[in-house]
Order: structure tokens, then sequence, then C-alpha cells
């Protein structure tokens, strides 16, 4: 019977008419042989495990697996020891990762040798900035799979609590073992009875695949919701309403991981609107949650309108409290000091806070690259975060080893990533977008792996032919080209939209096209992208060195008096850290000018390219899925000239310099395009 089933698949798949809607992302059905689990444990998550390797197995058919619960030294916290034969793990989660790990090697044909695998970071958590409305903030993939305005929030359907559970088995496939289910834009109602009820429906289907939940907290919820007069935490009362709130948490959801909190800034409430600190905030709740093991996650994403130099804000509001942090308090930083951009040198908090447990936060959904429609793969842009050098402690200080215990002794250890799901059946919009949040994953639970081998991995799992081994053709044909192809798809990104380290050019507000121009009367400069480009007759690029900002200094040395001079900083950040004039020479030999539009006409080209190594792999992609992204490439395409003609006609109205002609024109007229964007931003007017 199997076999002809098998068979009807296979010629299906071969006739490209086999539609795969994407919804089962890397965990698609495959064609399994028997296994014999030996397993005493009949808890829940064992018995996930049990029943995945049932029917995931790949290996010797009618082999025998043994299932260990044991303490053994060399596995930390929810790591594990793995063997053709064996599994065993501290806890049952990790025998659970145990098995994913296994099966995963199976279906890409690695080896399975004796090894024990540990996590990089005990926390590995999602980020959710979705809303109680059910839409989710820079979110690209359809409405929130956990709220929305017309449900009965106290009372989920089943096909939710179906939802909730393949979401938990997906998370653990990779290890994630953490979400925050609400907006850090939060409301106030996350903390009201009906709201809590759902929070519990949530943790219960989460917890047996490891998986803890966290909320977002608005500061101002003694007022908002308590009824109190104030939000201010030093103030008893406010201390004790929140104890109170922290009990009844603890009450409905015992394992409840704890808070999120974005306090101060873009314009949500938090201690200094009492004239307290972050560390007075941060650590009242800290002390609430610490009988329970809960933790807070303190965002140091803050900036006012009224600093120089925003890159600068983060690093000089919260390096003041290094070491007043409670144990259980984590300063959750994001990648780069301003915004989630497609290039940013890393944030300079990593590895200088040395007395505080940081955590470092990157964007899987792409606000800042192409949304749900451009097809850049991430795991590159946070493997260069990872491996950057903080000299903090010496040469080989990277961001991972400063974060993740290896040099500084945290109580806990974690990494966050914002969430690119939603109810779109194929969870992201994209389906490379996927690719996205596999990588977040499988760094977090190993912060050394390359980049090159997740992409490898995630490619055959994700689209492997199902039927049979992954034959020398496939691999040839489609796996190198399209693995390349992902592989250099963020630098291309850069390359059309932000070259050089240029930095938030994009159009107001939804952060997709390019907006170079964009600076209407009153409002504040820093939400403005001439802010950033400081473009003029004289030059182009934000002065932070010495002479200018000053914000190499908050670099450790050598890299302050590298990123200080235009001759030493990476070409890759030049524009970022200085204001140099068009005609300055660049390594390659040409003028700055030149090198602009060469980087725009380079990344135009790279996506053109995408999209013949496409077109090539066609046959090797069922009909959907190859559709699917062969529209978004065109449409990426379209964008990237978009990008290319605005950013070198506005650039040029500075530089009075020709687009060397050697290079395309442009296709597109810069008014017409300064009016479109207009039009967005106002419709009707
Ligand atoms: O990147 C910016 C986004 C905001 C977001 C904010 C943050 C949740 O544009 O939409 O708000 O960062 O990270 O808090």
């Amino acid at each position: 019977m199997k076999r002809t089933f098998l068979g009807l698949i296979l010629v299906l798949v071969t006739c490209g008419l086999w539609a795969e809607d994407g919804h089962s992302l890397w965990l698609r059905k495959k064609e399994t042989g028997t296994v014999n689990v030996v397993c005493s444990d009949k808890s829940p998550t064992l018995a996930i495990a049990v029943q995945e390797l049932k029917q995931g197995w790949q290996g010797i058919d009618g082999a025998s697996i043994t299932l260990k619960i044991k303490k053994d030294k060399a596995i930390r916290n929810d790591g594990f020891k793995l063997s053709s034969t064996e599994i065993q793990a501290n806890t049952r989660i990790g025998i659970l990762y145990g098995v994913y790990e296994l099966l995963r090697r199976q279906q890409t044909e690695e080896a399975i040798e004796e090894k024990v695998y540990n996590p990089s970071y005990q926390i590995r958590a999602l980020n959710h900035w979705d809303n109680l409305d059910g839409t989710i903030e820079r979110g690209y993939a359809g409405y929130s799979l956990f709220w929305g305005k017309d449900k009965n929030l106290s009372v989920p359907t089943d096909a939710e609590k179906q939802l909730w559970k393949e979401y938990a088995r997906t998370n653990a496939s990779i290890g994630i073992n953490g979400a925050v289910l609400n907006n850090v834009n939060a409301s106030a109602d996350m903390l009201t009875g009906g709201i809590l009820q759902r929070v519990k429906a949530i943790a219960d289907i989460l917890r047996p695949y490891g998986i803890k939940v966290y909320i977002s907290i608005k500061f101002s919820s003694p007022v908002a919701v308590g009824g109190l007069k104030n939000s201010d935490p030093l103030n008893p009362e406010v201390a004790k309403w929140w104890k109170e709130k922290v009990i009844e948490i603890y009450k409905t959801i015992p394992d409840f991981g704890g808070f999120l909190v974005k306090a101060n800034s873009e314009g949500q409430p938090g201690p200094q609107d009492y004239g307290r600190t972050h560390v007075d905030g941060a650590n009242m709740l800290a002390d609430v949650l610490k009988p329970f093991g809960g933790i807070v996650m303190w965002r140091a994403f803050v900036y006012a309108s009224n600093d120089k130099d925003r890159a600068k804000q983060a690093y000089n509001e919260f390096m003041p409290f290094d070491g007043k942090f409670r144990d259980n308090v984590i300063i959750q930083v994001k990648n780069g000091p301003i915004d989630f951009q497609p290039r940013e040198p890393f944030s300079p908090l990593f590895g200088a806070m040395k007395k505080t447990s940081v955590m470092p936060e990157v964007q899987i959904t792409q606000e800042y690259l192409g949304h749900s429609i451009h097809l850049v793969y991430l795991s590159t842009m946070w493997e260069e975060l990872l491996n950057s050098d903080t000299y903090q402690q010496g040469k080989g200080s990277t961001v991972a080893r400063c974060t993740d215990g290896s040099i500084y002794p945290q109580k806990y250890t974690a990494i966050a990533g914002v969430s690119n799901i939603g109810l779109d059946r194929n969870w992201c919009g994209l389906d490379f977008a996927q690719s996205n949040w596999y990588a977040f994953g499988r760094l977090a639970w190993d912060n050394q792996l390359t980049s090159e081998q997740i992409a490898d991995e995630w490619l055959k799992l994700t689209f492997g032919n199902v039927a049979s081994p992954q034959s020398a053709d496939w691999k040839q044909n489609f796996l190198v080209p399209v693995k390349q192809l992902m592989l250099e798809s963020r630098e291309a990104a850069v390359n059309y939209m932000m070259p050089l380290g240029f930095h938030h050019i994009f159009s107001a507000d939804e952060h997709y096209g390019p907006g170079p121009w964009w600076a209407p009367k009153g409002i504040r400069a820093d939400w403005t992208p001439p802010y950033y480009h400081q473009a003029s007759a004289n030059g182009v690029g934000f002065d932070r060195a010495r002479t200018g900002s000053d914000a190499v200094e908050q670099y450790h040395e050598p890299l302050a008096s590298k990123f200080n001079d235009p001759k030493t900083c990476p070409e890759n950040l030049l524009l970022w850290f200085h204001h140099l004039p068009w005609d300055y020479q660049m390594k390659s030999g040409r003028t700055l000018w030149d090198e602009i539009c060469y980087q725009y006409a380079t990344g135009l080209e790279q996506v053109g390219e995408f999209q013949k190594t496409w077109d090539k792999v066609e046959k090797y992609v069922d009909v959907d899925r190859f559709i699917r992204v062969q529209g978004k490439l065109r449409h990426q395409r379209r964008d990237a000239q978009i990008w290319n003609d605005a950013c070198l006609l506005y650039f040029q109205k500075f530089s009075k310099r020709p687009i060397p002609y050697q290079l395309d024109r442009p296709q597109n007229d810069l008014d017409q395009l300064i009016e479109n964007d207009r039009r967005r931003l106002h419709p009707g007017k």
C-alpha cells in the first residue's frame, strides 16, 4: 500500500504537479521505515519523542533506539548525547531535542557519531510583536496566531489549539524554548483575567514541547488596569500591585517565564516618567518575579529626540548602570546601535557591560529587508554579528562569546528573535522567509554554526525530494546554486538598498522602499533620512569619528581607532562612521560617488542573477512554490531598480556628477518616485 501511494507521489513530483503550500515547513512528511523505541518514561514530552521517531524514522528499517534520562556532566541544560542507538539527556526536553537532531541528520544524510550537543544559550526566544486585536507590528504574514479582535479569547477553538501545537512542534524541532506572546508596545490589558486565561491555554499546549511563555508588559499597568494613582517603581503600592499580579500569573501558569519590557522608548511609559531609572524599574519587577524563577528582559532600545547622535544613546544610557541590575534581569540589546538596518556595526554594549547579563535581539521579520517579498536569508547577517570581535577581553571576545556565558559569568544567557510568522498558510508569507525562522533557532542553539551549513540543512529538509534520498543531480543542480543564492542574498539587499554604510534612508513608516528625501518640517530630525545620510555638496555620510559625534569611542581598541580612520574603517561601514567628499578615493580606485553607483548596480545585477538561478531549477521544485518564489523575485527585481534609481538620482543632486557611463541608466523618474511616495503617505491628497 505504502509503496503504491509513494509511487503516485513520485509521479506527481516528477510531473511537477505535487502542490506544496509550505505549511509543513522543514518538517514535511517523508517515507519512513520502522523503529523500535525503548523508553520507560511516560511523560507527554517523551510520548512526543517516541511518536516523532516513529513517524520520521529514516534509519535502518527495524532498528532499535533507547531514550535515556540520565545525568551526565558533559551534558549541560537541555543538551543531549546522541549516537545511532541511544539518546541520553538530563531532561525530558533534552531527549526530544536529541530526537529532532537524529531525524534531521538522517534526512540530510549527515553522519551520526557519538557526540554531546549543548545549547549556546539557555533561553532561545521568539518575540512576537502581536497586538491583542490580531494585527502584528511589522508582521508581513497575516494576522496573529494568538490574538484577534473577534475571538472569544478565553475559550480557544480546536483549530487554534491545533495550530499552536504545530507552532510548538516546529519551534521545538529547532530548539526554540521561549515565546513572548505579545508586542513590546504592550497593551495593559495583557494583565487582565480573560487574556491571562488564554496565555494559560497557550502555555498548556507549548509546555510538552519545552517552550515557556513570557509576556510583554506595559510599565504603566498599575495605573491603566490596577486603578493606582501612579506606576512609580519606588512606590510600595506599585510594587505590591505587581507582586499580587505575579502571584496570580504563577497560580495560573506555574512555569511562566517572565516579562519583556520596552520602557521609555518611542513613547512607551517607563520609570523615567517618575524621575526613576531603568535599574529602579527593572529591579522592582525582578524582585517580584524572583521567588518564582521568573526573569525580566529589559530592552536597551532607547533614544531621545535631543541627542546629537542616536547611535550613541543606548550605550550612554545603560553603561552607567552596569553591575546594578539584579541577576534575573537580562538587558536585551538589538544587534546594532540603531535599528535592524540592512547593515550596522554591532552594538557597542556587547561585551562592554561586564557585570550585567546581556542578550542579543535580532529581527527575523524583514522590517528593513523587503518584508515578505524580498528573498533575503538573514543567517549571514546574524553570523556576522555573532562573530564580530568586541576585543573587550582581548582578541576573540566575539559578541557570541560575550553573551553566551563563555566570557562573563551570567546567571542567565539568552537570545531573542522578532518573529516573522503569522496566519498565512506558509507561516512566513514568503517561502524562503521560513529559512530565517529556521536559522534563528539553529544559531540560538549553536552560535558557531555557519550560515552555509544551516542553508544546506534547510534546503534539504524543505526542498529535498520527499520520496527518495537527495540525488547527485539534485545536489549539483538545485542545492548548490540555490544555496549560493541564499548566501549572497543579504549582501545583495545591502547593495541595492544601503551600501557602504548608508542606513535608515527608507521611506517613512513602512520601511520598505527608498525615501532619502523625506524630511517634512516639524518632524524630529532622527526620524528623517537626511539626518542619517547628511548629503550635501561637500559629501555624504554621518560623521561618527572623533572629530564628529565620537561614537567610535564606544568601541574597544583597536576598533575605536580602526573605525575612526576612513582608511582603516571597513568600507562596508564607511558612511556609517564618516562624512566624506564625493571624490574620496576608494580602495577600488574609484571615487566615492562612482563606487556608490557601482554598488547599487551590483545589487541590481545580483537580483537579476537570482531570477535566472531560480528559473533554472524549475524542474526540481513543485509548481506552487516555484511560481510563488518566481513572482516574488520579479517583484524584488523591480524594487531593486527603484532603489537604484531613487538613490542615485537623489544623491546626484548633491554630488553633481554623472552616473558612470558603463552603468545602465535609471529607468524611473525621481520626481515621479517622490510623488508616488508622497501619495502613499497621504492617500487622496
Ligand atoms: O524597528 C522599530 C520598529 C517599531 C518597533 C521598534 C521596537 C515594536 O519600527 O515598529 O516597535 O523598533 O523595536 O521597539
